[in-house]
């Protein structure tokens, strides 16, 4: 039955954000509703079940910090968890913390308004009711609303088609089947081992080479576990120290002031070790293009060590980027999974895909007959879950509108003309620059304590200014401009990959450490930036 509600706090979205956010707002004893489309909690982890869906950060680390008994009490079984197991954990913690009483579930927002008059927010919802609210908290989520491509004939084909962000729940079994594989970011790196050994048949559908590092999963040995569990305040203390909310610091050494053996031999060791440490071998790989060139090189040389066909594996090499100029993928086998005889790999950049057909995929060389397609084609990221919803601000200014030109922040937590909004993770945070979990308690942390004051306070709107909000987007391009990260032309961090969308590099590259001091000064400092009343 459609609901008409008020509560002090709408929270849209029950992942990692939403769950966290909802248990802060019991303990400041604000009234909640957690909306959530899906029919469970969970949020990426909930819609991402591909095959091969695991964690790039470690178990131990892409979690909950705030509660030592949940920290004590919960073993991760594998040194990167799977979708499975991370769905298992936040489902653990909706029940641990009694938080389902407040969610509501298969609850799609479709519009939310705010009433200047009134002083609160009205959020839609695709069921029909409609929740008042004096605060809403968004908790959308960065890599949550699925990019397909716009590829002529799409609807005319016969097989069975997926996007890997909104996977079947049923497992969908290739066996027997040729499958066409779109894409090969993160998720199509981690996809295509798994399913080229089920399938006959896979076409992978490449347009831009990416680099990757081999992540080196294994079971979690219990002793491993016993003594994280031991150090897990050390542990959580260099997370939130870290530019990148990992518990391992970037070396403060160059790559090029050492000697070329002693460089090899570290990203030897780093390539051995695995995962996205790798990224932290020296101090300037990520600022130095003479620096980052010794990285992608070395990358370059495994996969031509590791790919048997030397043509495939030229096709294979990253070419127009540097390492980790755009996400890093982390992968199990992949790179060796071109050694296959049942796989193909067919470059659509010197190739484009032109359509698709009733019986498989054309491209400007030929037609690829294939039974199903996956599209690991990514996300309009960012800003896409946040201007799906319909948000309209003040006057009737629709958040759209308003960044028409591209996202414009405060701190990534606010949006000026939107008050008593707060955007967990939104544009202009670090979010998808960090590991995940770090970045949102950080957030959701601010805006408790920001409730907090108001509650405290009697305070009933929150906005930030245009001002404020000009002067964090100038940072933020200052930020990323220190880096070479904006120099990936089909990085969605810059929106490249949504045809029209503006490109303007959205999150902020200063680090996790500075931004979450910054915005504790700015909490000091009486809130600068903001208007309370
Ligand atoms: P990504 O990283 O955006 O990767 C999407 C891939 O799909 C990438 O290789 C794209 O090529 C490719 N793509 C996108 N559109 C097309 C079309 N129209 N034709 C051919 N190829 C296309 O998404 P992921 O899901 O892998 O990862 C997202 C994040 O999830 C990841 O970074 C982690 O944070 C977790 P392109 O590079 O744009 O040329």
């Amino acid at each position: 039955m459609a609901e008409d509600q008020t509560v002090d706090v709408v929270v849209v979205g029950a992942g990692f954000a939403g769950l966290y956010m909802l248990r802060q707002l019991h303990r400041l004893g604000l009234s909640a509703v957690v909306l959530e489309a899906a029919d469970g909690v969970g949020g990426t982890w909930y819609w991402n079940r591909y095959p091969g869906a695991r964690c790039d950060s470690e178990s131990y680390y892409y979690s909950y910090s705030f509660d030592e008994d949940l920290q004590q009490e919960w073993t991760w079984s594998e040194r990167y968890a799977g979708q499975a197991e991370i769905l298992r954990y936040l489902d653990h913690v909706a029940d641990r913390f009694d938080l389902r009483r407040d969610i509501r579930l298969n609850t799609r927002v479709t519009a939310a308004r705010w009433d200047d008059t009134a002083g609160t927010w009205t959020v839609d919802t695709e069921q029909g009711g409609s929740w008042s609210a004096r605060w809403m908290v968004t908790a959308v989520g960065c890599l949550s609303s699925a990019n397909v491509p716009d590829i002529p004939g799409l609807d005319s084909f016969g097989g069975d088609w997926y996007h890997t962000g909104q996977w079947p729940h049923e497992k969908v079994d290739f066996t027997g089947k040729r499958v066409g594989i779109v894409g090969t970011g993160s998720t199509g790196i981690q996809a295509i081992p798994v399913v080229a050994a089920e399938a006959e048949h896979l076409t992978v559908f490449q347009r831009t080479p990416n680099y990757s590092i081999p992540a080196r999963n294994g079971p979690m040995p219990p002793e491993v576990s016993d003594r994280i569990k031991q150090e897990y305040a050390d542990i959580r203390a260099v997370q939130r120290a870290s530019t990148n909310g990992h518990p391992f610091l970037i070396s403060p050494t160059s790559a090029l002031s050492v000697a070329d053996d002693v460089r090899s031999a570290t990203y030897e060791d780093a390539w051995e070790f695995g995962g996205l440490r790798f990224r932290a071998a020296y101090s300037d790989l990520l600022s130095d293009q003479a620096a980052n060139d010794t990285a992608s090189d070395f990358i370059r040389d495994k996969i031509r060590e590791v790919v048997k066909d030397a043509e495939v594996a030229e096709r294979l090499l990253p070419d127009d980027h540097g390492f980790a100029t755009k996400r890093p993928p982390i992968d199990t086998q992949y790179f060796e999974t071109y050694n296959r005889d049942n796989v193909t790999l067919v470059d659509v950049r010197s190739t484009p895909i032109q359509e698709i057909t009733a019986t498989g995929m054309r491209t400007t060389e030929q037609e690829y007959p294939l039974d199903c397609i996956v599209f690991a084609t990514g996300f309009d990221a960012l800003t896409g879950p946040l201007l799906r919803m319909n948000i309209q601000g003040r006057d009737g200014t629709t958040l759209r509108d308003h960044w028409a030109e591209g996202p414009k922040t405060y701190l990534g937590l606010q949006v000026a003309g939107f008050p008593n909004m707060f955007t967990i993770t939104g544009p202009g945070s670090p979010s998808v620059l960090t590991n995940m979990p770090t970045c949102i308690e950080q957030h959701v942390d601010w805006i408790t304590d920001v409730l907090e004051h108001a509650r405290d306070g009697g305070l009933t709107r929150i906005e930030t200014t245009e001002a404020a909000e000009r002067e964090w987007g100038e940072e933020v391009q200052r930020a990323a401009d220190r880096t070479l990260l904006p120099r990936a032309a089909t990085s969605w961090y810059l929106g490249a990959n949504v045809p029209g969308k503006p490109r303007v590099f959205m999150p902020y590259a200063g680090g996790m450490a500075s931004y979450a001091g910054t915005c504790t000064d700015v909490a000091k400092d009486g809130y600068r930036g903001f208007v309370m009343a």
